[in-house]
Parts: structure tokens; C-alpha cells; sequence
């Protein structure tokens, strides 16, 4: 009898659909275990076999957490606000609520084929009003507390997407989305102090269990510098009479007397001050050459070009006077936009230093003498960046560079001239889109009373049925065309008000869908702090690494600003990650490259079903590899788990493999696979857990085990979690029992333990005694006891070679 998957897994999806005994308990008395994936954005292409990748991870935590008792959420909604959606509708020329409805429709019916234990009673969609009017609710306690602020500021401008976009949409001066150049266009935006939490952000990853890597990223995005703040004295004209202050950021106050000149970012607010009369024209037009280049911020400019403006500043330690230069790679948005240049130990300046033939002063000289730094003339040949011992800097000589820095910082602050100080290179958060498809921000500008919130009992502020959505170019949304919506009674004064006409941008959306999970039926507040209590944080968030800066940082900033505001008792809202690596596949031009419809190199899990069905697709994506790396599909491989499949059904239907009570052998077989599979799964290890499976089968019909139907039960609820349905049926077919009346089956400690080996120690061939072990010990696991054991043999040897043979025995070869 073969193992027909398509009726078995049809039967089973129809029964879980209209009986799902997996949905999370009302009753909060179990332990919870809340397992999130990443909800997607319903795009026009559907899933493919790489979304499955991470939907089968979380699935087979969520199963086996069930087994185990716990109270298991493992929601599913749609993250359906945003420019994807809306781009893929203006493509399909339709309109963006009709192609967001179909696609969520074809995804779910995509996503139930994964026989995934989702409680679609939690479903949630994030361009719903009973939703959104939440994101604008928070959206005005932000608003209220001051984190929210109009800003006129240059952002990056994606000219094809029309709209602005965050630091964190450009990639390489590109739209994140489009692929388009990025130019920089000032428009008035609503922006979001993310900034006055760099600090607590960068707190909060120490304690989270998520891969090194993310956290990494987010450290360096976050980017902290602690130095000082040095002020120098301009010198306005050559009476020294009229000054002003300049303030620059250093992270090198150890270095201050080998500043050699200073620069100014191109539109530092202080130029058309400093500048000197006869060098105006030439620094006009040097800022109008850098303005037309444009340049998104965190770009490095490749070329350091620069202009003298004809003024100097006086460097507060010695005196000395400083050209000002403007410089291409001075940041107006870092620090204070200015620096004092010190080309010795730092690796731009030592380049704008050679181009511009700037003096270069070295004030510290490195730990180890390196001769590579100097060529004959004794000049330097590079910046040393190093800290060191400072040289050629009056009283502070001899001193590392960590002292001096703090003796000068010490020095200056006593004059007023300086203090210690932090520079993050976060910057605050663009808020605002030009685009119709996103929450509408629900603020009113009034002429009398200025920017006025919605009244909380007014919201949502439903987004009005347009006909034309396209985006104007304008840097106006299409919304301010629609004067009936846009024209309202300011809510202070009653005299005349307009709508805000920006929206909100994708990331709104999905920086507290997993708090609104827990109540989606709420209505007069967001979540419930009960139910809040209970659930959250989050115990393990799967989804790809794509995510590890924007949504992850938005996330935890929201709902850090949510616990400050007394909303949330906890302030990190994803305890455990996991990023699973993405599925890859040869491309028309035989490139190895991740799955997208762009690149033509889709496989589509609607087909993969009809040839080997969920299971057998299940099992694949989780046997392809360590689940957190790229991996490239096979369709051969998929061959192999159905066959796998069709082979274990065979073996477990066969009545003689089944028995009334097994042997000791068997039931030793049984715990150790166990035992092993648990293990596995638990330190993300599922490829081996599947192997596993795969040698014990194998085991099984070689050596002529039997299992009985106390193993048979346990084997099946415990393959269950990465075949359900395949697990399902056998349960019900052979033992008349469900997954619902299975729990996680324990393995006998003593059953499962390995009997240990004896492994022979030899001393130049000859037999030296004898060592207990596991099998499988590799020879660095035994060396180190074998040495020990046999000390006396290799005193005052020269061991030449060591001879290891895995569970037989280990040679010294010695002199
Ligand atoms: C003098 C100095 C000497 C510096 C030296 C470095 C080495 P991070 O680590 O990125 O924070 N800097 C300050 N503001 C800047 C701006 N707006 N645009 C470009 N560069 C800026 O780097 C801080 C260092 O970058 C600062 O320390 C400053 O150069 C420069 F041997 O000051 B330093
Ligand atoms: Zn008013």
C-alpha cells in the first residue's frame, strides 16, 4: 500500500481548518510560548519555496511547543500598507485595496497548503481601520510626548518612487525599492526622534538572544563615538577683535595639537560668516558644484576636493592659527558639521592634506616602531591612525593616547573650551510619505492654532476612495486633491483647518503588530495589558536578515517609547531571533542567486505540492542545510524526502514491523533516536534532526527492528512537528488516536545513553592500556585523557606522530 499524500494531506487541512485544536487558550494558567514570523507584505508574485523556509522553521518550534504543553500562539497577518503594494498596483493598473484583497487571498490559500498551525482567528491586516486607527493612536502619544516634529529638511527623494525616503530605504545612494539614484530635495516631513533613544537601543541588544551578527548591525547603524567637543576661535577679520566660536566633535582630543586646518561641511550654517570677502566667489561656487552632485548621507565621497574660505581659527591649546577649509566629506548632519583636521593620524585629512599641500604635524608616535611609515626624508607615508604615546604636544608628552586625551579634554574644559562628549550616527526617523497607500497621519494644520491632533474619539482617519493614487511628483501627496477630506473644522477653534496630507511610511504598521495579535477584536484600545502581560515579549521571531536594521530597530524603538509612556510593562519585544537563510536558485544565466520573480529563478511551492506534496516539501526545506544559510534548491532533493516518505510509510503500514512489546535493542534505538532528534531541533540543528530520521528508518529495516505501539505513538508525535499530516493519518490509522491527545514524548535517559567504547592506547606500537569512551569521540576529544593516562610512557619523549583510528584505538609514535 503507497502512501497517496494528496488525499492525506487535503483530508487533514479540511479537518484542522474546521476543528483547529491548536489555537491559543483563553486561559493563561500554562506556560506561553509566542512564536511570531515576519508577516509578509502580500505582493502580486505569492510565495515561493523560500517564504516556506521560514514559515516551516517557526511552524515546527510552534508543534513542538504544543506537544510540550505549552500555550502556543502562532498568528499570521498581512503587512499590506506601502509602497510594494502600491507600486504593484499602479503596475497592474488597478486599485491598491482591490490587488492588496487578492493577493492576501492567494497567499493564504498558499499558506494553509503548508498545513502550518496558524490561528487564523488572529489574522490581522495593517491598511484594516479598526487597525490602523491603533497606528495613528500611537502615532499621536508619540506626537503628544514631542517625539513627532515638522521638519523642512533635504531627505533622500527616490525620483521614480516620487516620494521621500528614510536613511535606512537607501542602499548605496540607491531607493531600496527601485533601484533609482536617490537625490536630495527639501520637503517638509514629519520626523520621529528616534535619535533620544540611540542610547537605550544600544543597551537593550546586550540582553536579547539574537544572532551576533544582527546585533552588530544594528550597533554600527546606531553608530556611538565618545570624544569631545573642542571649540576654536574665528577669527572674523586681522584685528583678532571681532570672533565667533566653532565648534567640532573629535574623537581624538589626544591629537589636538597636530590639527593642522580646519573644515566645514559645504553647508555648514557658519560659512558665509567665516568666509573672507576675496575668497567668496571661489566658495560659492565650490558649494553649488557639491549641491548639484548631491550626496546621500552616510555616502562616503569617493573624492576629497575642498576650497580655502580665507579665514582661521585659533586652536585653543596653543594658539596657533588654523586655515578653514570647506571639505567634501564633512557631514553637515554629524557632530557639529566641522572638524579640526589632523593629518597624521587620520586617513582623510592625510589625503586632503597631500592634495591641497597642508602641513602634516605627527603627535603621536606608535607603541611598535614600524619603518614602513616614514620613507627616506623622514616624511610620513600614511596616516597612523593608532592610538600611541604623544609626541611634539608641550606638556602632555609621554602620555598614551587614552590619558592625553583625557588630560587635554580635563584642560580644556577648565578654560571653556572643551568637554567630553557623544555622537551617535543614528539620525532622527523620516516619518512622512507622498503616497496615497499608507495611514493617513492624523494631525490638522489650522492658520490660528498651528499643528492640532485628531481628537482620540475622531480617529481613525480613514483614507478617503480616490480615483487618480499615482503619486504627483509635487511633494505633495495625491490626497491634497481631494479638498472634501482635506478641508475640516480645526478641532481647538472651529474656525478653518486642512488635513495632514502625508502618510505614514510601510514600517508603521508592522512596529507593534504582535501586540495587537493578542486582541484583534479590541476596540477601544490598542491591546489589552492583561493579555500584553502574559504574551509578550515575543520567545522566538523568525524571518530573514533583511530586516536586521529598519523594521528590527523600529520595532524595539516603538515599543521602548510605549513602555516610557506607561503603556507596556517590558521594553524589548523579541526575546529570541532567528534569521533563516534564504533559498537560492540558478538564474537564466546560470547564476546561483536568491529566489525572485525578477530574476526568473522562482520555484513555486503550487507546483513542488502536486509532484511530492507539504510533507515531503516540509521535510526538504528543512533537510536542505543548517537552516540558517543560503542554500541552493534542488529538485532532486525534494525527490528524495518523498521517497523517504513513501519508504517509512511502507516500513510503519507493514503489520510485521510492529509488534506487541519490543526487544531492549529496539527500545535502546528508539531513545537514542529520540534523544538525538530533540537535541537537534533545539539548537536549530533541524537538517540533522532530519537525518536523524532518515539513519534511524534506515536502522530499522536493516538490522530488523520492532516497534511497539508505545513507540509507534511517540515515533509519530514526535516526526509530527515536520510531517503533520503524514504523522496524522498513521496516528489515526494505526493507534485511532490525533495529535491533539499526543504530547512530546520524553526519551529515557538510560535507555538513550551511548554504551561506551573500549579504545586501545598504544606507545610505538605496543599495547599501553585501554580508555572508556562514547563512540564517534574524535581524537582532540580523547587525546588530552589518553595523555595523561599513559604519562609515564611519554616522559621525556618526543611524540613524532599520533596514529588515530576512530573507536579502535590511538598510537603514539615517540622518540
Ligand atoms: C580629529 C581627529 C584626529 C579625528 C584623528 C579622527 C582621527 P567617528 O568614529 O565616525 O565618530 N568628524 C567629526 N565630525 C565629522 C563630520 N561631520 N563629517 C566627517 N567627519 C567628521 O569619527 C569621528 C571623527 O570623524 C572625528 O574625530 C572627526 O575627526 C571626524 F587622528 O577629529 B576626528
Ligand atoms: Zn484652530
Amino acid at each position: 500500500m503507497n502512501y497517496s499524500f494528496k488525499e492525506v494531506e487535503k483530508k487533514w487541512q479540511q479537518k484542522w481548518e474546521e476543528v483547529p485544536y491548536f489555537q491559543a487558550k483563553k486561559s493563561r494558567e500554562d506556560k506561553k510560548f509566542y512564536c511570531l514570523d515576519m508577516f509578509p507584505y502580500p505582493s502580486g508574485a505569492g510565495i515561493h519555496v523560500g517564504h516556506w523556509k521560514s514559515y516551516t522553521l517557526s511552524d515546527v518550534y510552534s508543534r513542538q511547543k504544543f506537544l510540550q504543553g505549552y500555550n502556543v500562539l502562532h498568528p499570521m497577518g498581512w503587512d499590506a500598507f506601502g509602497l510594494p503594494a502600491e507600486n504593484y498596483a499602479i503596475s497592474q493598473g488597478v486599485h491598491p485595496k482591490k490587488s492588496t484583497a487578492d493577493n492576501i487571498a492567494n497567499f493564504k490559500r498558499q499558506l494553509k497548503n503548508l498545513g502550518a498551525i496558524y490561528d487564523w482567528s488572529k489574522e490581522l491586516n495593517t491598511t484594516d481601520p479598526s487597525y490602523y486607527k491603533w497606528t495613528q493612536w500611537i502615532f499621536l502619544q508619540m506626537y503628544k510626548a514631542g517625539l513627532a516634529y515638522e521638519a523642512e529638511i533635504p531627505i533622500n527623494w527616490c525620483p521614480k518612487c516620487l516620494t521621500g525616503l528614510a536613511n535606512e530605504e537607501v542602499v548605496g545612494e540607491m531607493c531600496d525599492r527601485c533601484g533609482s539614484k536617490v537625490v536630495q530635495k527639501p520637503i517638509r516631513q514629519w520626523m520621529l526622534r528616534i535619535t533620544n533613544y540611540a542610547e537605550k537601543l544600544l543597551e537593550g541588544l546586550d540582553g536579547l538572544d539574537w544572532p551576533e551578527k544582527v546585533k552588530l548591525m544594528q550597533k554600527n547603524w546606531i553608530g556611538k563615538s565618545v570624544g569631545a567637543n573642542v571649540t576654536f576661535t574665528v577669527l572674523l577679520n586681522d584685528t583678532g577683535k571681532e570672533t565667533l566660536d566653532l565648534e567640532v566633535f573629535t574623537t581624538r582630543p589626544d591629537t589636538l595639537l597636530g590639527a593642522t586646518f580646519m573644515a566645514l561641511a559645504p553647508d555648514h550654517p557658519l560659512v558665509g560668516k567665516v568666509t573672507r570677502p576675496e575668497q567668496k566667489e571661489f566658495v560659492e561656487k565650490f558649494q553649488r558644484d557639491v549641491a548639484r552632485k548631491g550626496k546621500a548621507y552616510g555616502e562616503e565621497e569617493q573624492e576629497k576636493i575642498g576650497v580655502f574660505t580665507g579665514g582661521y581659527a585659533v586652536n585653543p591649546l596653543n594658539n596657533e592659527h588654523l586655515p578653514i577649509y570647506l571639505a567634501s566629506y564633512i557631514l553637515s548632519s554629524y557632530g557639529s558639521g566641522a572638524i579640526m583636521a589632523v593629518p597624521a593620524h587620520d586617513e582623510r585629512d592625510f589625503e586632503f592634506a597631500q592634495k591641497y599641500d597642508l602641513p602634516v604635524k605627527e603627535v603621536v608616535k606608535p607603541y611598535q616602531e614600524d619603518e614602513s611609515l616614514h620613507d627616506k626624508d623622514g616624511s610620513l607615508t600614511r596616516a597612523m591612525v593608532d592610538e600611541g604615546i604623544l609626541i611634539n604636544s608641550e606638556n602632555f608628552n609621554g602620555l598614551s593616547s587614552k590619558d592625553g586625551g583625557k588630560k587635554i579634554t580635563e584642560f580644556l574644559d577648565k578654560q571653556g573650551f572643551g568637554k567630553d562628549a557623544t555622537c551617535y550616527k543614528l539620525r532622527d526617523w523620516v516619518f512622512s510619505r507622498q503616497r496615497y497607500w499608507g495611514e493617513p497621519i492624523p494631525l490638522i494644520h489650522c492658520a490660528k492654532c498651528g499643528v492640532v491632533p485628531v481628537p482620540e474619539e475622531d480617529l481613525p482617519v480613514v483614507l478617503p476612495e480616490v480615483e487618480s493614487y499615482q503619486p504627483t511628483g509635487t511633494g505633495e501627496s495625491p490626497l491634497a486633491a481631494i479638498k472634501e477630506w482635506v478641508n475640516v473644522t480645526c478641532p481647538k477653534c472651529k474656525g478653518k483647518g486642512k488635513r495632514e496630507t502625508n502618510t505614514m511610511p510601510q514600517w508603521a504598521g508592522s512596529c507593534w503588530y504582535f501586540l495587537r495579535y493578542l486582541n484583534t477584536e479590541l476596540e477601544d484600545k490598542p491591546f489589552d495589558e492583561k493579555d500584553v502581560k502574559y504574551w509578550m515579549p515575543v520567545d522566538l521571531y523568525v524571518g530573514g536578515i533583511e530586516h536586521a536594521i529598519l523594521h528590527l530597530l523600529y520595532a524595539r524603538f516603538y515599543i521602548k517609547v510605549l513602555n516610557d509612556l506607561g503603556f507596556l510593562p517590558f521594553d524589548e519585544p523579541f526575546r529570541r531571533l532567528f534569521n533563516q537563510g534564504m533559498v537560492c536558485a540558478r538564474t537564466k544565466e546560470g547564476r546561483i542567486e536568491k529566489m525572485s520573480k525578477s530574476k526568473g529563478n522562482v520555484v513555486s511551492p503550487d507546483d513542488m505540492l502536486k509532484i511530492a506534496g507539504a510533507d515531503a516539501l516540509r521535510l526538504y526545506i528543512l533537510f536542505m542545510g543548517p537552516p540558517e544559510l543560503d542554500v541552493e534548491w534542488q529538485d532532486n532533493g525534494l525527490k528524495g524526502t518523498k521517497n523517504f516518505l513513501g519508504r517509512l510509510w511502507k516500513f510503519l503500514t507493514d503489520e510485521k514491523n510492529i509488534t506487541g512489546k519490543t526487544d531492549d535493542k529496539s527500545k535502546k534505538r528508539f531513545h537514542l533516536f529520540l534523544k538525538e532528534f530533540q537535541e537537534r531541533v533545539e539548537a536549530f540543528k533541524v537538517n540533522k534532526a532530519v537525518a536523524g530520521m532518515m539513519e534511524y528508518l534506515n536502522e530499522l529495516s536493516d538490522q530488523k527492528l520492532k516497534l511497539d505501539k508505545e513507540i509507534l505513538k511517540q515515533f509519530l508525535s514526535a516526526s509530527s512537528i515536520m510531517t503533520p499530516h503524514f504523522s496524522s493519518e498513521l496516528l489515526e490509522k494505526l493507534l485511532s488516536t490525533n495529535l491533539k491527545d499526543c504530547s512530546w514524548p520524553v526519551y529515557d535517559p538510560c535507555l538513550s545513553a551511548v554504551e561506551e567504547i573500549e579504545i586501545a592506547i598504544q606507545v610505538n606500537g605496543k599495547f599501553r592500556g585501554n580508555i572508556k569512551a562514547g563512540p564517534g569521540k574524535t581524537q582532540d576529544e580523547l587525546q588530552p585523557e589518553v595523555e595523561k593516562t599513559i604519562e609515564k610512557w611519554l616522559k621525556d619523549k618526543k611524540v613524532v606522530k599520533v596514529v588515530f583510528v576512530k573507536d579502535r584505538l590511538i598510537n603514539f609514535v615517540v622518540k
